[in-house]
């Protein structure tokens, strides 16, 4: 399935239905009165968040939704139908928010979350419903409302637990596929990893979704490489895992490249707390393992993990670490904050 993170869309609720004007006419009733019907409601348009969609791809392809609009009224007293709401359906995680992308609208955090951002438009009344002692044959009836229109734009920030974080080819995927069932791609390239992917991982009888994000570079802040956009994706991790190629030249310099970008996000990305570990360790010598978590301590100030995904070594204490935060703060309900500020580009 293609992933698609953005979209924007154009939503028009139904118009109300017109109020009829009829006077009812039948042998032997003489002053029958009136008898016509109010119009229906228009429809509304909603958005909802739902189980087992993980992209907005759907939006690419249909862009406008309208809701029907109320029946008229009609003689007899007959009430118009009401217009069929329409439902956008989508995952979990998306931001509504208004045309220019900052206006929040709206965040879909659990499953089967709705709200309703155009109202359809109030039918008119007909005119049996002006009705009086005084005016006993109206000659009046409503227009019916007219329904709301507007464009939308969805953003979706999907809801992991803990995301990867590091340079490309840190061996991010390898480790998402290596404790999932995910099946990422994995290839010896830069930037093999193009859009966020998320697995399910089990630790001592617990369970956490870790995301696995496209590489970051430096610059990545200014655009350079896939530049920082999908790092939304991280805004509400609990805790970032942040892999360092053990095989690279400088570990420490690695690290700091990548909080560099952190930083120039913005938005508390760098305050969350963070796991270091250096990978590969399969494909060093232990002088070699020992030298390079020397220098990413010094830059990291706490003691790096180290991590092979190849041999496995390593990843039970990562996925530890990463578990003694996300639990926490599943225990204390303490929500990551979304973001109200983000705008989109
Ligand atoms: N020897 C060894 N190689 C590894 C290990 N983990 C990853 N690799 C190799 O490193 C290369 C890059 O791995 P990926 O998992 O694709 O790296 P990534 O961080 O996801 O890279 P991008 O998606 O491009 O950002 C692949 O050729 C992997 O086989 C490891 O633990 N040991
Ligand atoms: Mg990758």
């Amino acid at each position: 399935m293609k992933f698609l993170d953005e979209a924007k869309v154009y939503i028009a609720s139904g118009a109300g239905g017109n109020g009829c004007i009829a006077f009812r006419r039948e042998k032997f009733i003489e002053f029958g009165g009136p008898s016509g019907g109010d119009g229906g409601r228009g429809g509304d348009v909603e958005v909802e968040a739902v189980n087992g969609l993980n992209t907005l791809i759907d939006y690419r392809y249909q862009q406008h939704f309208k809701a029907e609009r109320g029946g008229n009224g009609m003689g007899k007293d007959m009430h118009g139908a009401n217009g069929k709401d329409v439902v956008l359906k989508v995952p979990v995680g998306t931001q509504i928010y208004e045309e220019d992308g900052e206006t929040l609208l709206a965040d879909l955090t659990h499953v089967g979350e709705r709200v309703t951002i155009a109202k359809g438009g109030n039918g008119g009344f007909g005119n049996a419903y002006f009705k009086s002692s005084t005016n006993r044959a109206p000659r009046k009836a409503n227009p019916g409302q007219p329904g709301e229109e507007r464009t939308i734009r969805l953003r979706l920030k999907l809801i992991a637990d803990a995301g990867l974080v590091g340079l490309p080819n840190a061996g991010k995927s390898t480790f998402l596929a290596a404790v999932s069932a995910a099946k990422p791609k994995i290839a010896d390239y830069p930037f093999t990893t193009l859009h966020p992917q998320l697995g399910v991982v089990r630790i001592d009888s617990n369970e956490f979704v870790l995301a696995d994000l496209p590489g970051l570079i430096e610059g990545a802040h200014e655009g350079v490489g896939l530049g920082d956009r999908f790092l939304g994706h991280t805004e509400r991790c609990r805790v970032l895992l942040h892999l360092i190629d053990g095989t690279g030249e400088d570990a420490g310099r690695d690290y700091k490249t990548v909080r560099g970008e952190l930083e120039a996000y913005g938005l508390g990305l760098a305050d969350k707390p963070e796991v270091v570990a250096l990978s590969k360790a399969d494909a060093l010598t232990p002088e070699a393992i020992a030298a390079q978590t020397a220098k990413l301590k010094k830059a990291c100030k706490k003691t790096p993990l180290v991590l092979s995904s190849a041999s496995g070594q390593g990843g039970p204490e990562i996925l530890r670490a990463l578990w003694t935060v996300v639990g926490e703060t599943r225990e204390t309900g303490v929500k990551p904050k979304a973001s109200e500020t983000a705008s989109l580009p």
